[in-house]
């Protein structure tokens, strides 16, 4: 595979921009080498600079559930662009788009759009507190939430402990109120809340986890949680950033039929452009600022050009069908891959959800961070590069997961299980 022009660009790159990267989940950290860089994207495909195609399945870490470059999107971008790219004043694009979120989110009453996912869970907890005046967060291991100081922290020692800062940077004093447990370990959950009844803002947790790979929580510990906070005045945060609009049409809370108190969105919600957002009741949302005293803002909000591109997004997923199709198309992933593994002598596991699934090399089964830790990595880094010789981009990392898009044929499929055979 050439990637003369990669190089260069990464060099170039590498000068100006850490790492060469303007987001560390983009460098190839986990499975070595240089990351490539790209050109084009049409439906399930992308181009690098060396004109070499890939079937894609990082999909922009999950806002390219249409695809790359769909029409409606491209055209709503374009017309939006067209006729003004930003205000800083309310339009109609954001009126139509918090309509389409409300219209589909069971919990979501009231909406208010923001820039990126980090920013939605940042505003959703600074809300959470306002509205039980309250200092203390519980999220669990293996979630991310984007990069908030008091997120960017890791469980300690023991079961249920006190975060520690996981990043340079971070105010230590921050890290202390948060507390970290085990997914899906519902008595971890029952200790904590023993220990700290009613000093709990929010719970913040990804009700299908995305970054420990695909991760679905078990629907007796997520039914749990939602009792044990709504019993001690918590408010529960369903981060569906990477599960909204791709688990359902309504997220994992419609998969789950269980309500949180304020929701996080982002990736899908913008077709590709930056937009994440929270909402919840109307009563809970009128804390905030102009409306309440919790202050949040942002320049760009509500954007048009990104507002036009989201609505067109969430038209097309709200058409009838479209989701047992995202759901055949993973079935038809996973069972063929699941055919090519069990010709191996090593264990796997795939954990899958609707639009997405995670392939885990060296283990049996993956229920939270611990287990999901003991995948062998050079396993899958050797796999990661051996489909990208054979036509196939998957995420730079086993924590990640694999996004299956609209626009994957059956024939995009058929070929990534053929090339797995092959790399195997
Ligand atoms: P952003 O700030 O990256 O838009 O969203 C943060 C975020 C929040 N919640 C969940 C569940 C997320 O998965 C994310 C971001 N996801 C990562 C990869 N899984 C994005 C990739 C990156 O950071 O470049």
């Amino acid at each position: 595979m050439q990637t003369t022009n990669s190089q260069r660009l990464y060099e170039a790159a590498s000068e100006i921009i850490p790492g060469g990267v303007n987001s560390p989940a983009r460098a190839w950290g986990s499975v070595g080498g240089d990351p490539l860089f790209f050109t084009s994207g049409t439906g399930s495909k992308i181009t690098d600079v060396d004109g070499n195609t890939y079937i894609d399945y990082v999909c922009s870490w999950g806002p390219l559930i249409l695809g790359h470059s769909h029409p409606a999107v491209v055209e709503a971008a374009q017309a939006a662009t067209r006729s003004g790219a930003s205000f800083g004043a309310p339009t109609e694009y954001e009126v139509e788009a918090a309509g389409l979120v409300v219209g589909a989110v069971p919990s979501i009453e009231m909406v208010r759009f923001v820039n990126s996912g980090t920013e939605a869970s940042m505003s959703a907890m600074r809300l959470a507190r306002a509205a039980t005046d309250r200092d203390m967060i519980l999220k669990f291991d293996g979630g991310y939430h984007g990069h908030d100081d008091a997120l960017l922290v890791r469980a300690g020692s023991g079961l249920a402990s006190q975060g520690i800062a996981d990043s340079a940077g971070v105010n230590s004093k921050l890290a202390a109120d948060t507390l970290v447990a085990p997914y899906n370990d519902l008595a971890a959950v029952e200790k904590i809340f023993a220990a700290y009844r009613e000093r709990l803002a929010c719970v913040i947790i990804e009700p299908i986890g995305g970054n420990m790979g695909v991760v679905p929580a078990d629907r007796d510990f997520l039914q749990g949680l939602r009792r044990i906070t709504r019993d001690d005045g918590c408010l529960l945060i369903f981060d569906e950033v990477i599960s909204g609009f791709r688990a359902a049409y309504g997220g994992a809370q419609e998969v789950y039929g269980i309500e949180p108190d304020i929701t996080c969105l982002g990736k899908t919600i913008g077709g590709g452009f930056p937009v994440g957002a929270y909402g919840g009741s109307k009563e809970l949302m009128s804390h905030v600022a102009p409306l309440g005293a919790m202050y949040q803002a942002g320049t760009l909000s509500g954007n048009p050009v990104a507002m036009a591109a989201g609505a067109a997004t969430m038209r097309e997923l709200a058409k009838p069908g479209v989701y047992e199709e995202l759901a055949r198309k993973t079935e038809r992933l996973a069972d063929g891959l699941r055919g090519v593994f069990a010709e191996l002598e090593v264990p796997f596991t795939i954990n899958q959800v609707c639009g997405m699934l995670t392939v885990f090399f060296g283990v049996e089964e993956v229920t939270d961070m611990d287990s999901a830790s003991k995948n062998d990595r050079e396993m899958f880094s050797r796999f990661f590069h051996s489909m990208l010789e054979n036509g196939v981009y998957l995420p730079p990392s086993p924590f990640e997961a694999w996004f299956v898009s609209l626009a994957h044929g059956d024939e995009d499929i058929d070929a990534t299980v053929e090339a797995a055979r092959r790399s195997l």
